[in-house]
């Protein structure tokens, strides 16, 4: 019976075992290896008048710490309010960054456009969240206080 009964649950271990280990770039250490939040300039600078140049000074960098390409499509970037941005079909190589600007402008290699009419990260205190597309969190970072305008994340 204790064998019987130890052949599944050693393949159950073992289902379990690959399906963590397949998720495991980001979700092993999320605030050190995998997909994170790196810099964010939340304060653009200057007077925040609302030109497209000044809301593309305003930006998160998201780093990928994992050893393969992530393709991004469908991860979301939020901020407290629950303003939300989903990337579209976007692979970040190992070891890339890649930078979520706020306005609107012309995607490229290593920059994604938000595509907002206005700022979306507060001076004065926010919560940035990155979301895999199944709704798990990866990571957070917030503020307080606007300081020098940005926040190392980690
Ligand atoms: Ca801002």
């Amino acid at each position: 019976m204790r064998i019987r009964s130890a052949a599944p649950a050693a393949l159950a271990a073992a289902a379990l075992a690959g399906s963590l280990l397949a998720a495991s770039p980001a979700s092993a250490a999320a605030h050190q290896g995998g997909l994170h939040l790196g810099y964010i300039q939340y304060d653009s600078p200057g007077s925040d008048r609302g030109s497209n140049g000044s809301l593309n000074a305003e930006w998160v960098n998201i780093h990928n710490n994992s050893r393969s390409a992530i393709q991004l499509k469908g991860y979301k970037l939020k901020d407290k309010t629950g303003y939300t941005y989903t990337f579209g079909s976007y692979k970040i190589g190992a070891g890339k960054t890649v930078k979520v600007r706020t306005g609107k402008g012309t995607n490229a290699a290593g920059v994604r456009y938000w595509g907002r009419s206005w700022y979306v990260w507060n001076n004065t205190g926010d919560k940035a969240r990155l979301i895999k597309p199944n709704g798990t969190q990866l990571d957070s970072c917030s503020w307080s206080r606007v300081g020098s305008g940005g926040v190392s994340c980690h």
